[in-house]
């Protein structure tokens, strides 16, 4: 079983990932966990706190001589943004007068409803916890979750197609997705040049007027096998697990899978995906006229590519804000502003990305087993062997 927490504040000494699970002998890739969250970071329309900060996964556990060995991974991520707070938020109680209390809650942060459930008088702690900060040390362990997908031949990527209202027209194939996970420099991690075009005016503009803009990743999951997941109980359901680790995601408000949206308005036999059969070639198997289901179908995946897109809301730090009301005083006052980003679509794709990975790895071994990895791809290579020869 495969199973993982986080710690640590935005504006903490650092972020903690534990990953318990893995099998042994998997091959860490150092190179490729920091070139993951290098991804994360980058992004047309990210903040200052970008500026700062240059992720590094430090493994302190479970892996030797780049290998897992089987025990628990713990991976540290420092915030180099810490020695900018070390006084006004120190583990130690400090100098009052030195904290940094928000003292009126942002429309659409957890300030208030995090205020009111922990009894909090002002949002500080709140924030630092809710920020997506931690979503950095998602994707450190879900890049080990990606190594491991690599070698039963599953590959996650992430694209945007959608920034405010400009959109992506049709599907976008997985070679060009593919293709932008090498790009020196990302703007808006979108597959098509014009579209991007449209989604960096969408940023400027709301650049220019104090705003914030949302949009819509897409997350690909290529050649996963048949069988991942399950019908038998609800909790076991793949599109189950998948919207729930997406929607985890801060800021993700809304998770379709396939053409799950459209679909609802559409008569089923323009949705459902016809079957048919490939008796010659090389690779004789089921085939299908299109991909509507997204990979799932019944809570199982069927051998397609799994296909699902986080809806994003506009972030809520707003350098024009809102109406809000001061804690203390309960009188009106403007929403609280810290620096803050304006668009963060990209990066919430990469962070999908390691939601992803880590629930396919998940199910994959809830399926296949194994202590080792040996033992793990031997059950795996047994049960290709069983779909090839159905
Ligand atoms: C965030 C606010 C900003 C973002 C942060 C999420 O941080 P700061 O308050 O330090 O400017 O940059 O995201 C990250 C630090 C990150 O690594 O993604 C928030 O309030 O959610």
């Amino acid at each position: 079983m495969l199973r993982y927490f986080t710690a640590g504040e935005s504006h903490g000494e650092a972020l903690v990932a534990l990953l318990c699970g893995l099998p042994a002998g998997l091959k860490v890739d150092q190179n490729f966990l920091d070139r993951e969250l290098w991804r994360r970071q980058q992004g047309y329309g990210r903040g200052g706190r970008m500026k700062i900060e240059c992720d590094a996964a430090h493994l302190i556990s479970g892996v030797r001589h780049g290998i897992t060995i089987g025990s628990p991974i713990a991976v540290l991520l420092d915030n180099r943004d810490w020695k900018n707070w070390q006084e006004s938020l120190p583990v130690q109680q400090g100098d009052p007068a030195k904290h940094k209390p928000v003292t009126s809650p942002r429309p659409g942060h957890a300030d208030l409803a995090g205020a009111l459930k922990y009894n909090f008088p002002e949002a500080r702690y709140v924030l630092e916890r809710a920020s997506a900060r931690e979503s950095a040390a998602r994707v450190a362990i879900g890049s080990l979750a990606k190594l491991f997908l690599r070698e039963l031949g599953i590959d996650v990527l992430s694209h945007v197609i959608a920034v405010g209202g400009a959109w992506v027209q049709g599907e976008i194939a997985w070679e060009r997705v593919a293709a932008l996970r090498d790009q020196a420099e990302v703007m808006l991690n979108c597959a098509e040049t014009e579209s991007e075009m449209g989604m960096k005016q969408e940023v400027d503009q709301a650049l220019k007027t104090g705003d914030s803009v949302g949009g819509v990743f897409e997350v690909i999951a290529h050649n996963v096998p048949a069988g991942l997941g399950s019908y038998a109980q609800w909790d076991e359901r793949l599109d189950a697990r998948l919207a729930g680790a997406v929607m985890s995601l801060q800021a993700v408000k809304a998770v379709e899978i396939g053409a799950g949206i459209p679909a609802a308005a559409s008569p089923g036999s323009a949705v459902h995906d016809e079957i048919g059969y490939e008796k010659s070639g090389s690779h004789p198997g089921f085939t299908r006229s299109r991909n509507h289901a997204g990979g799932i179908e019944g809570g199982v995946s069927n051998g397609q590519e799994i296909r699902l897109r986080g809806y994003l809301k506009p972030i809520s730090t707003l350098r024009r804000p809102l109406q809000s009301v001061d804690f203390a005083t309960r009188e009106p006052v403007k929403a609280a502003y810290e620096r803050s980003d304006v668009c963060v679509v990209p990066a919430a794709g990469v962070a999908a990305e390691a939601m992803v990975a880590l629930t396919l790895a998940g199910c994959a071994l809830d399926k296949f087993g194994g202590d080792s990895m040996g033992e793990t791809l031997r059950n795996f290579q047994g049960y290709r062997h069983q779909l090839e020869t159905y």
